[in-house]
């Protein structure tokens, strides 16, 4: 194309089309998606299912929500403003603080005139002839836009759990994803739990406060750490405000973007006493530092694995009174780290309360919910709300819900089917102009750090592409699959490959979720983002422009 083409289509409006972008989900990454499309000077459209701004704020409002980032790690950087504006309240905010946070967010810079709400969207499919997307959502309206940009959240398509019978309770049930706005009161009613992830441990812990019953069924036990959260203070809070540069800038060279950084010592390298000293240092300390800032092998190297694993088992002994409940308590199918670590405020003691029941699942497996309550292999217990903490269909769920289909009507689940295959975690070949920020194959970690650049690289590939009149990006399949290949070499050695969790694409309640994948770069955000910029310096030369 010659540089007076490219002119005369950059300014030849679209107004065939009725947005430039359309960015499915205003959580963390679709509001920040949103404010860099409008700098550009675009026309872009938010759909979001919900009646207002937050994606996982907005949804999980369960009892005991709250962070496991630094609330300071956690907010926005893009703009000074808002830093100074904003003052956290405690160091792990709760939902109603973060979702404050997010409103905060949307009014100040205005994002709500482009947000539609009650709008979920059902079905993508690209237009070859108008090098464009076609969006239905669910209620039958349609439009249609250049650029699609998912902005869809890795863990937003919650999951019932498949037993017989949920659908027969007549109690109050919910899952925690789908959390009623009113409040529930929990006092003097018989509660049951069904899950014991990340979720399930903030809830369990919370609901435990209100004097009643609860009941919680446990199938997998979780090497839980303390989270030490606190209250800030308005001059610890001007001391975060002040220190805001150092910390973003560690967050940028940590590999999960925690403030948290791997101890450079091997587990073997120091003798036990010192090693010990260093754990209980660790587990005394606030957030995933026991995770994020241990010993570089723990993660990899088994022994190391098991002494930090043994380490967490004689907390738990510690902590829970009664001995057989503690072992029920205590992971034996993996090791410490290699599932995503709940953070905890006194967990383990909910155990040891006279109105707080441990259920093992796999010694007593659940064979259905009742009218009345939960009936496992041994007893039926009456209940008058049963909580669902059972988790996401991870990663890919929120994308195999929509039915999106690229060149020739390709669906994305189907091709998906064996696991995802992305160059750089954003974009798919046979998908041309679909963007995603935070797609599968990217890296995880404190979420809105990298979502940040996501959106900021999405956004820098559709600038490039406005400039120059380029109204077809696609990666190549080549590309995407040595994206693929290398996404997969950076997990090999690691020991959380071995273990059944949503980071490996299992949930047993959805079909086809059987089998463990890789679902995201293991290779760390440093190195992710070496990748990425290697290919914006490159001018986009991997991908095909047209
Ligand atoms: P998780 O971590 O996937 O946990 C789901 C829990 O629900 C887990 O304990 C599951 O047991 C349990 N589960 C799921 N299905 C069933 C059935 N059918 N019967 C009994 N128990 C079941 O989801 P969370 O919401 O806690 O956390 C997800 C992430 O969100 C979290 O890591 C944070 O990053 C935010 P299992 O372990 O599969 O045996």
């Amino acid at each position: 194309m010659t540089g007076s083409q490219a002119a005369a289509l950059k300014a030849e409006p679209d107004s065939a089309l009725d947005f430039d972008a359309i960015i499915i989900g205003a959580g963390v990454s679709g509001l920040y998606q949103l404010y860099k499309l409008r700098e550009l000077g675009l026309r872009a459209r938010v759909f979001e299912a919900g009646t207002n701004v937050g994606g996982t704020w907005y949804w999980n409002r369960y009892p005991g929500a709250r962070f496991d980032s630094e609330s300071w790690t956690y907010g926005y950087s893009f703009s000074q403003e808002l830093l100074e504006e904003w003052d956290w309240e405690e160091h792990f905010a709760g939902q109603p603080e973060t979702e404050r946070y997010l409103n905060y967010v949307a009014d100040k810079f205005d994002l709500r005139r482009d947000i539609q709400f009650k709008s979920r969207v059902a079905a993508a499919r690209y237009n070859e002839e108008t090098r464009s997307w076609d969006v239905a959502l669910e209620d039958g309206r349609t439009y249609n836009a250049r650029f699609l940009v998912t902005a869809i959240g890795v863990l937003s398509a919650a999951t019932m759990p498949r037993i017989p019978g949920v659908e027969t309770f007549r109690g109050q049930s919910c899952h925690t994803h789908y959390w009623p706005k009113e409040p529930v009161s929990f006092e003097g009613k018989r509660v049951a739990v069904i899950g014991t992830g990340a979720t399930g441990v903030q809830t369990i812990t919370e609901v435990a406060k209100t004097p009643g019953h609860l009941t919680v069924f446990q199938r997998t036990p979780q090497w839980c750490a303390p989270l030490h959260n606190a209250k800030i203070g308005k001059e610890e809070m001007n001391r975060i405000r002040g220190n805001y540069p150092e910390i973003f800038e560690r967050c940028q060279n940590t590999y999960g973007c925690f403030i948290h950084a791997t101890d450079p010592r091997a587990t073997h390298e120091v003798s036990p006493e010192e090693r010990e000293a260093f754990w209980e240092k660790l587990y005394g300390e606030p957030g995933f530092g026991i995770w994020m800032g241990n010993f570089r092998d723990i993660l990899v190297d088994r022994k190391a694995n098991a002494l930090i694993s043994d380490f967490l088992a004689r907390k738990i002994r510690q902590r829970v009174r009664d001995p057989a409940v503690a072992e029920k308590l205590i992971p034996k199918n993996h090791g410490f780290g290699t599932r995503r670590v709940p953070l905890e405020s006194g967990y383990f003691e909910v155990y040891n309360q006279p109105n707080v029941k441990l259920v093992d699942i796999k010694e007593t497996p659940i064979e259905r919910i009742t009218p009345t309550g939960v009936k496992t292999s041994d007893a039926e217990y009456e209940f008058d709300i049963i909580i669902y903490a059972t988790g996401f269909d991870a990663i890919t769920g929120a994308f195999d819900r929509i039915d999106i289909r690229g060149v020739d009507g390709e669906s994305l689940k189907e091709k998906w089917k064996d696991g995802p295959q992305t160059f750089l975690g954003i974009l798919v070949d046979g998908f041309p102009n679909m963007l995603m920020v935070m797609g599968p194959h990217a890296g995880l970690g404190n979420f809105p750090r990298a979502a940040e650049y996501s959106a900021d690289w999405v956004t820098g590939l559709i600038g490039f592409a406005h400039d120059r009149g380029v109204t077809r990006i696609e990666a190549t399949g080549e590309g995407a699959s040595a994206w693929t290949d290398h996404v997969l070499a950076t997990s090999e050695g690691l020991l959380f490959t071995e273990v059944d969790s949503w980071m490996t694409g299992i949930n047993r309640n959805v079909e086809g979720k059987q089998v463990r994948r890789i679902m995201r770069y293991s290779g760390g955000h440093p190195a992710f983002r070496e990748h990425c910029e290697a290919v914006v310096t490159n001018g986009y030369r991997e991908l095909m422009l047209g």
